[in-house]
């Protein structure tokens, strides 16, 4: 009989009600193709989606502890919410956490005007903190590698339970839970699909949901230079989260303007470029913890020259409450076939443990160099001086050296 004939499903197709046995009916393998068919992000994303829920799931009545990374920008803290929210469904209490600062201004702005819940929990408070109360940690458009408070993390012995990223992998990673996408332009399109294929049924008379919208609006924007990089599945992200986001609470968030430190970070970073082989190099000297964001808005605007296609600035940024120092530098490029990920981790190697200073992703990367002994506040400003230029002159010689392989040496 025609009805009894029964079809194998391709193992990626995973989908509800048909994800224990994959030989199915005729009729029902017809109607699940036909509708991955019509949603091609669903036979993407089924089969983590399950893994995904089943981890949930597993945790019910935890509390989770989701690490930013120290900066968070508008993608981590988006993503950080939309999980915080899904969790949410699975009885699952999140607090999301970061312990260094919103120093860009449409951070400062999107926090303040969505309500959006991260809290900054400074590195000197981290030794008195009970993380006992915890059952897992969460690492939202990080891999652990740009937050100082993972040491804490892991002396503590808190599980890594998920890990969502779109960074390139920073090497192995012990958690129940780990959807990786290198190719994929912002975490927040990771998790709006997760929202869209059910996860959490967004509802526009919520205010949570239309203020996390609009937030992840910003985030899957922020990431893919306003759209302008986006690929089919953030525009698709983009079209799911505009039957819910606040279009005027975007732009408000949008139009917050630069402070007067930041202006002037640019406007060393303007005055001090090289330009050599398509790249603008540029070193903007000492800057404050808080103002440590101008470094990646200086590299947005260097990449804005004619026949520039990449763009590295970096400074020294003190942190007064600490003593510490570090070079802190950030990349960005539009030449799509350079891999800001390998690129910075071939400039500047490992440190002594085997850590890379930095990394990225798509068109953007990042790097961090601590000072270590070298570290400090000086009263002399000849000895600050000095301190600046070899470090300027270490930077600029790393980087030439890919930049220009032909040419060595900066000082011939
Ligand atoms: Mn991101």
């Amino acid at each position: 009989m025609e009805n009894q004939k029964t079809f194998t499903l391709p193992g990626n197709l995973v989908t509800d009600g048909l994800n224990e046995s994959q030989t199915v009916p005729v009729e029902a393998a017809r109607s699940a193709l036909t509708s991955a068919y019509e949603n091609p992000v669903l036979i993407e994303t089924s089969q983590r989606l399950a893994a995904f829920r089943q981890t949930l799931e597993k945790h019910r009545g935890d509390r989770q502890l989701i690490v930013l990374q120290d900066f968070p920008d508008p993608d981590a803290l988006s993503s950080g919410w939309a999980y915080k929210l899904i969790a949410q469904t699975f009885n699952i209490q999140c607090d999301m956490v970061y312990c260094g600062t919103l120093s860009h201004q449409e951070n400062i702005a999107l926090v303040k005007l969505t309500s959006l819940p991260a809290q900054r929990w400074p590195l000197p408070t981290m030794k008195g903190r009970d993380l006992s109360s915890y059952q897992g940690c969460v690492l939202i458009d990080n891999q652990g590698t740009t937050s100082q408070m993972m040491p804490f993390i892991r002396e503590a012995g808190l599980p890594i339970v998920v890990v969502i990223d779109h960074h390139s992998s920073q090497g192995e990673i012990n958690a129940e839970f780990v959807d990786i996408r290198a190719q994929t332009r912002a975490t927040a399109t990771i998790l709006t699909q997760y929202l869209q294929s059910g996860l959490l049924k967004l509802e526009r008379n919520l205010r949570e949901h239309v203020r996390c919208a609009t937030a992840l609006m910003h985030g899957l924007r922020s990431d893919t230079n306003a759209l302008r990089q986006a690929q089919e599945e953030d525009f698709l992200a983009a079209a799911y989260l505009s039957r819910f986001y606040d279009a005027q609470l975007l732009s408000e968030i949008l139009q917050s303007s630069r402070s007067r430190q930041v202006m002037e970070v640019i406007e060393r970073a303007l005055k001090n470029r090289m330009v050599q082989n398509n790249f603008s190099i540029s070193g903007v000297g000492y800057l404050r913890y808080d103002d440590r964001d101008a470094i990646p808005q200086a590299a947005d605007f260097l990449v804005t020259e004619e026949n520039v296609h990449t763009a590295v600035v970096y400074g020294i940024v003190h942190d007064e409450d600490e003593e510490l120092e570090l070079v802190v530098g950030s990349l960005r490029t539009n030449k799509l076939t350079l891999d800001p990920d390998e690129f910075i981790k071939e400039a500047f190697g490992q440190d002594a443990e085997g850590r890379f200073f930095g990394g990225g992703r798509s068109q953007a990367g990042g790097f961090e160099i601590p000072l270590g002994f070298l570290s400090g506040f000086t009263e002399s400003s000849e000895y600050a001086k000095l301190k600046w230029s070899v470090f300027d002159a270490q930077v600029k010689q790393k980087l030439l050296r890919l930049v220009n392989p032909d040419s060595t040496s900066l000082w011939a």
